[in-house]
């Protein structure tokens, strides 16, 4: 009781310890176990209690080779906070967001700009398994204040995340032309359409060559090819074709990385008069 009104002698800053003695609120002070202190390291004066915001971030990016991203503790912007970085729910290291970064990050992180990660990874995300990775901000005291920035799977090369899973895709092309001098077409792999896939040419059933489709071609292939057009190829057939009989052509596309989904992109007879009824 003080004034004739119930106090907590405890927390409140107008009497903290006894009646009476108030603590210097102008200079940060708080009442906390009944003597009057500054607010900890970490934590940030609200009102007359002393509290810790959570730190806040962006993950910009995770592949197979790195993750980067920007975070902040609010409690002290000016100072850089630890990230974390997990894969398949196994710490494997940590990084100091400390890297200069765009002026979006000062405006998000109090004007201090030097809050940027990029973190590479070490061999064991690219074994040709997917991988779940999950990236923590560290709260710059140490206060058990981790926010999840982001989780995401990592799949192998030559398979894409969709729905949760590592899928991989078939290719697929077009034979334009295929006569007794030669076949054309284009192919590609929507696992990594920057890629050029291998083509296979049979003729009679056996597999007479392999070879590269990538040899630039028209706007339409781009179209299919999520906008890399460097995906046709144009095969000199050899001279048995010539022969004066029949013969079938087979042409595969194979897979981009070897995932034994290898679509027949055309199958043709090639008759000695140059059609393909004979
Ligand atoms: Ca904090
Ligand atoms: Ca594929």
């Amino acid at each position: 009781m003080c004034d004739g009104r119930c106090r907590d002698l405890h927390t409140d800053a107008g009497h903290c310890g006894s009646c009476g003695h108030s603590c210097d609120q102008a200079q940060g002070q708080v009442c906390s176990a009944g003597e009057c202190q500054l607010c900890p390291t970490g934590t940030t004066k609200t009102g007359e209690t002393c509290t810790s915001a959570w730190p806040v971030g962006f993950l910009d990016v995770v592949d197979s080779s790195h993750a980067a991203g920007w975070a902040c503790d609010p409690d002290d912007f000016s100072a850089p906070i630890i990230i974390h970085f997990y894969i398949d729910g196994v710490l494997i290291g940590g990084t100091l967001a400390d890297i200069p970064a765009e002026p979006g990050v000062a405006d998000a992180c109090g004007g201090y700009n030097a809050h940027r990660f990029d973190y590479a990874f070490p061999p064991i995300i690219r074994d040709g398994q997917p991988h779940w990775v999950d990236v923590y901000a560290i709260d710059y005291a140490l206060l058990n204040q981790n926010p999840l920035l982001g989780e995401v799977l990592v799949c192998p090369v030559g398979t894409t995340e969709s729905g949760g899973s590592c899928t991989s895709a078939w290719p697929f092309g077009v034979v334009d032309v295929v006569d007794a001098s030669h076949a054309a077409g284009w192919a590609c792999d929507p696992d990594d359409f920057s890629a050029p896939i291998a083509i296979h040419i049979y003729v009679d059933g056996a597999l007479i060559d392999s070879i590269v489709a990538n040899i630039p071609a028209d706007p339409g292939v781009a179209d299919a090819c999520g906008g890399y057009n460097a995906h046709r190829f144009d095969y000199a057939l050899p001279a048995i074709m010539r022969d004066g009989q029949p013969h079938w052509v087979d042409v595969y596309a194979i897979d981009y990385v070897g995932a034994n989904q290898n679509p027949l992109l055309g199958e043709v007879l090639v008759c000695p008069d140059g059609s393909t009824r004979c």
